[in-house]
């Protein structure tokens, strides 16, 4: 048997996907969104509308019940449940589940007869979750900095700074603000853990990938950090579950799940992940040397690194590699909201922005730069409204200029914060929509001076949660696995031009003294 399920349990849906290793293939896709199938929960989008004071939050027994619908679609499709030989999962980062001691019990005698939601619901010592949209934890996030001796603390220990939406804060308010309901609580999950822990039938760890998404992990340890704990809420450690290599097998299926849905009882359930962890793993990109860049609403750039290095400047994050070492997370918010603002102001088509759009004018732009900031971003850190054109008049800006100078400016700012990372990358992974535009690959392909190639995995953290479950349930070698399942598309490769290097390095001086000017920035 080599066959394994991959689960994701996202903002919006859960999913599966089906892998028969043998045959390098795909077998099975199934999805249950919660806005689609469950509209009685309220939660279109996967959470609860209209939050006081930043708050976001859902309902795991929305989670619970998509699982259940998922696993009878299951059972009623083509896929023989009973040849599945390992699961494994990835979770939305960064929510937590509040569950009190005898969950723990009640999770090992899982009745086949009766819903998850009706035996688990009695457990929660908080009905809601908080997920990772939530910003309503900033005065918590400066009482953690300041309890562990600044925020440069905090990030060297757990691998970023104190963030809003991370569960350290988020566990910080709730127990300040109901401290009842957090005396009663026995254990506080993740989502990853929490559904694994459902799969598994009893309690589980939480990963090294996930966990890092805490505040609460200590990086050099992989084990939770003492200072980080105290600074968060009395008695953490007792109400945590222990942190383990993502490769840990958590134990065989539930019981309920063979004789509900027709598991095999010696399915192994290896522990969960965070779902940018999971895609590090489906993008193909675990080992180090990978660089993928998603070119989204946001854009996000991530990358296996060996050291648990950190970001001085505590923009981006560091999470666990579910394959071993660390990853880095880093996410720009002026992504394609940006280049759509470009598209309509200028009314330009998007083949404007493609190989022939941008020959009509040279790499480095001629030195015209462009800080591409529309709006507010988080890296770098800046208040801004609008783009800001420096160094050249208005009667400059013709739209081919307009569209070289952003996409530059964006990949420029990609490659100035991401150095820290200390891995000059051999090959770049874009994916994401604007991703098959051939002058934009071409682009980053320039300024960061190193060969693009695309990659459109569809669910790429379900599959790297199935390729986990083969990988260390099944013991199936990575390189196989990324063989089959992970390949860049056919004849997607473009590499960097003739002089690009040069051009790009001294646009790059020209970019950074713009950014440090227009905000005032203390110079590096
Ligand atoms: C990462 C983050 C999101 C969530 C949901 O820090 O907040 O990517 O993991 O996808």
């Amino acid at each position: 048997m080599a066959k394994v399920l991959g689960l994701d349990s996202s903002t919006q849906s859960v999913s599966a996907v089906v892998l028969d290793t043998l045959a390098g293939s795909i077998i099975h896709e199934e999805s249950v969104g919660f806005g689609t199938d469950l509209p009685d929960y309220g939660q279109p989008s996967g959470f609860i509308p209209g939050g006081d004071d930043g708050e976001v939050h859902s309902d795991p027994l929305m989670w619970l019940d998509a699982l259940e619908i998922l696993f009878e679609r299951l059972a009623a499709s083509a896929v023989d449940l009973s040849e599945i030989s390992a699961v494994s999962g990835s979770g939305q980062q960064h929510g937590s589940v509040y569950l009190d001691e005898a969950f723990a019990d009640t999770v090992r005698h899982l009745d086949p007869g009766q819903s998850l939601k009706a035996q688990i619901l009695s457990h929660l010592t908080r009905q809601t979750s908080p997920i990772w949209m939530d910003t309503s934890t900033s005065a918590e996030c400066a009482e953690i900095a300041r309890a562990v001796g600044g925020n440069a603390e905090v990030c060297s220990r757990s691998g970023s700074v104190a963030i809003e939406r991370f569960t350290g804060p988020q566990i910080r308010r709730f127990a300040k603000m109901s401290y009842d309901s957090w005396e009663l609580t026995g254990v506080i999950h993740l989502v990853s853990s929490f559904m694994a822990s459902v799969l598994a039938g009893q309690s589980v760890a939480i990963d090294h990938g996930d966990g890092a998404g805490m505040n609460l992990l200590n990086l050099a340890s992989g084990d939770w950090d003492d200072e980080l704990l105290g600074a968060t809420a009395p008695d953490l450690r007792e109400k945590l579950p222990p942190a383990r290599p993502s490769g840990t097998v958590a134990g065989k299926i539930s019981s309920f799940f063979v004789e509900k849905y027709g598991l095999n009882p010696e399915c192994d359930v290896i522990l969960f992940s965070g779902d940018n962890p999971c895609s590090l793993v489906g993008m193909g990109a675990s080992s180090p040397g990978k660089l993928v860049i998603s070119l989204g609403t946001s854009d996000t750039l991530f990358a296996a690194m060996p050291e648990p290095r950190t970001d001085p400047n505590g923009f981006g994050h560091v999470f666990g590699n579910p394959l071993g070492g660390f990853m880095s997370l880093i996410c720009f918010l002026n992504g394609s909201l940006a280049r759509e603002r470009v598209k309509e102001d200028y009314g330009l088509e998007w083949s404007d922005f493609d190989r022939v759009g941008l020959a009509r004018t040279p790499a480095g732009n001629e030195g015209r730069v462009m800080l591409p900031f529309f709006g507010p971003e988080i890296t770098p850190r800046v208040d801004s409204a609008d783009a800001i054109y420096h160094g050249w008049a208005d009667n400059q800006r013709d739209p081919a200029s307009v569209v070289r100078a952003l996409l530059e400016g964006q990949f420029l700012n990609m490659k100035i914060h991401s150095r820290w990372l200390g891995v000059a990358p051999e090959s770049i992974y874009l994916t994401g929509g604007a991703s098959k535009n051939d002058g934009i690959a071409q682009t980053v392909a320039d300024v960061f001076g190193a060969p693009v190639s695309r990659l459109s995995v569809a669910g790429s953290a379900a599959l790297g949660a199935a390729i986990r479950a083969a990988h260390g349930g099944c013991g199936i070698p990575l390189e196989d696995l990324e063989a089959a399942f992970c390949q860049p598309e056919a004849d997607s490769t473009v590499t960097p031009g003739d002089g690009t290097e040069k051009i790009y390095e001294e646009l790059e001086q020209k970019w950074v003294s713009a950014l440090h000017e227009a905000f005032s920035l203390p110079n590096d």
